[in-house]
């Protein structure tokens, strides 16, 4: 219960950009009585927020703890849906794996999973994905979508594009798509996206999309295999990020493109996924599971399977593959 009352004040306290919040009107929003609130926002100070009350005024944050944690993504949340229940753990083994747990409890679209540190962080095809404590964001998204089995590719692609979106709107730097699912700025991967789904015969029952950004690492953060493949997002700007502030981004414009996913369809997200890719039209190889192609790339079916042309003129369509460009 008492959670509930620090959830709603921290909303309150987050909502027109950190202004001056009356008690009076918190008390209303969070239905606790001036004087818990007063209580509660004694307690915030405790744990290292830094809160203004000013009389006839109301309450104010001024900054926030540093550290990652429920609360601090919380603040930065201005999706509806997404992101309005968070699971965080400071150290967990997967985040995909507590998702997936979490989904088969019955956890509502929306529900995220983040945390500091990455134990048994996973890429595709049991790949490791390496995540340390306290520099990027790993996090998973549970959706629901309703549609057919074979449509869940389309979500990585929306994700990506919410990822290029976010990226963009908070540090200005103009990253990239690789089919399928890596996120590139200057031809180094700064993002991959992992999605999983629990299907049943009819279609999806859950999407569990797994987001992993490297924000805050230097470039001696990174174990010798990945150094000339992977940036972060301080590497290229210079500057220490927010993870908090990337993840409401993130959340923010995934639901947006979410919402005209379900109410128009595919095209718009597919037209605004080629604009940001970097492959289409150039020579690429496709090493998949048995095989390898080599082609052009002509751009991805409304299914977002990825269509290659080969020298002979035969058009592959491409499920899943690594790709090199
Ligand atoms: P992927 O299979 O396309 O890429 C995995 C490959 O990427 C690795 O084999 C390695 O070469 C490289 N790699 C590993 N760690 C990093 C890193 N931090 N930065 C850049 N390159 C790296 C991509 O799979 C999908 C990754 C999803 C990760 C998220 S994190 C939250 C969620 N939980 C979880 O366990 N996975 C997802």
């Amino acid at each position: 219960m008492q959670s509930q009352i620090r959830k709603k004040l921290i909303e309150a306290l987050s909502r027109d950009d950190h202004q001056f919040v009356s008690g009076q009107h918190i008390a209303e929003l969070t239905g606790a009585t001036r004087t818990a609130v007063w209580k509660h926002i004694e307690d915030l100070r405790k744990d290292g927020y830094e809160i203004e009350a000013v009389r006839r005024k109301g309450y104010r944050i001024v900054s926030v703890p540093s550290t990652l944690s429920a609360d601090s993504i919380r603040m930065n949340i201005h999706s509806a849906v997404f992101g309005k229940n968070i699971h965080y753990q400071e150290t967990i083994g997967s985040t995909q794996k507590t998702a997936n747990e979490l989904a088969n409890e019955g956890a509502e679209e929306g529900t995220i999973v983040v945390a500091d540190e990455q134990t048994l962080g996973r890429g595709r095809l049991a790949r490791k994905w390496h995540s340390p404590k306290g520099t990027g964001i790993w996090m998973s998204l549970l959706a629901k979508p309703r549609i057919p089995l074979q449509q869940a590719p389309q979500l990585t692609l929306l994700t990506a594009v919410a990822v290029v979106q976010a990226i963009e709107e908070v540090t200005g730097l103009q990253a990239q798509i690789k089919w399928p699912n890596d996120i590139l700025i200057k031809g180094k991967k700064v993002t991959g996206i992992l999605t999983e789904m629990q299907a049943e015969a009819d279609g999806v029952h859950s999407i569990i999309i797994g987001i992993g950004m490297n924000v805050n690492q230097v470039a001696a953060d990174f174990p010798e295999e990945l150094s000339d493949k992977a940036t972060s997002l301080k590497i290229e700007t210079g500057l220490t990020h927010s993870r908090e502030q990337i993840i409401g981004e993130i959340l923010y414009k995934f639901e947006n493109l979410y919402h005209i996913y379900q109410s128009k369809g595919f095209k718009v997200i597919k037209a605004l996924w080629e604009s940001y890719a970097v492959s289409i039209g150039k020579v690429i190889t496709a090493t998949t599971m048995n095989d390898k192609i080599i082609g052009i790339a002509m751009g991805i079916t409304d299914e977002g399977v990825l269509l290659i042309k080969d020298d002979k003129g035969r058009v592959h369509s491409i499920y899943s593959a690594d790709i090199e460009i």
